[in-house]
């Protein structure tokens, strides 16, 4: 599993593990982007997800736990699987374990909060991504702050959890994620 903040860098960073170690790469934030273009005009539900998406806030639980659960059924077989972006919060976390697994490694993308806006901005004049708008930006901000900060915090308690600077340029970010993969995995 991969954690962080906003722009932390957990696509660029779980596209690397997925090539490198031949894991499959699942992005929850992604899966529920999809689905919520796909169904939003002809489903009252995911109409309903994809505002919610859309103002920075979080998909309801057992849906996102569900898609995921699908997602990883439909997945041939691999070496192994990086989880993008989820869990977001302890509750989360506890269902995950209780209907899926327990994670082998959770790698946690510790970013200053200047730098998560600085980045999402940028991709924001670029790219566009719905919830890449000023107000929505704030709310995935404090989102994290209030409940991802103290899944991680939960995560270091069981000794799950690897905190990595993700500050620094991309290289230097993924060469640290692959010596602890590389410790703690093989
Ligand atoms: N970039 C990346 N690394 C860099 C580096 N080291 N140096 C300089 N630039 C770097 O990167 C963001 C940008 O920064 C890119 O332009 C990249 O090139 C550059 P990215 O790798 O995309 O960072 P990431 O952490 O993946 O940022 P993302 O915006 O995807 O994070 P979010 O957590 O906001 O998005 P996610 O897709 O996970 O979730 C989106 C929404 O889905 C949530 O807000 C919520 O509404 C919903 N959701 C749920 O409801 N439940 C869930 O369980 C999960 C998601
Ligand atoms: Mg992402």
């Amino acid at each position: 599993m991969c954690l962080g903040g906003p722009g932390s860098g957990k696509g660029t960073q779980c596209m690397k593990i997925a090539e490198r170690y031949k894991f499959h790469h699942v992005s929850v934030g992604e899966l529920l982007r999809k689905k919520m273009i796909h169904n939003a005009t002809s489903n009252r539900k995911w109409s309903l997800i994809a505002k919610i998406i859309t103002n920075g806030e979080l998909a309801p639980q057992e849906t996102t736990i569900t898609e995921i659960k699908q997602k990883i059924m439909k997945i041939p077989d691999a070496n192994g699987i990086v989880i993008d972006g989820f869990p977001r919060d302890i509750g989360q976390a506890l269902s995950f374990e209780d209907q899926i697994c327990t994670p082998d490694l959770v790698v946690f993308l510790a970013c200053t909060n200047h730098r998560l806006k600085e980045r999402l901005h940028k991709r924001a004049e670029q790219q566009g991504r719905p919830d890449d708008n000023p107000k929505a930006i704030d709310r995935r901000l404090t989102n994290f702050k209030q409940n991802t900060i103290p899944l991680v915090k939960y995560f270091q308690e069981r000794e799950l959890i690897v905190t990595l600077d993700a500050d620094r340029d991309e290289e230097e970010v993924f060469c640290d994620i692959s010596m602890t993969l590389d410790n703690k995995l093989f």
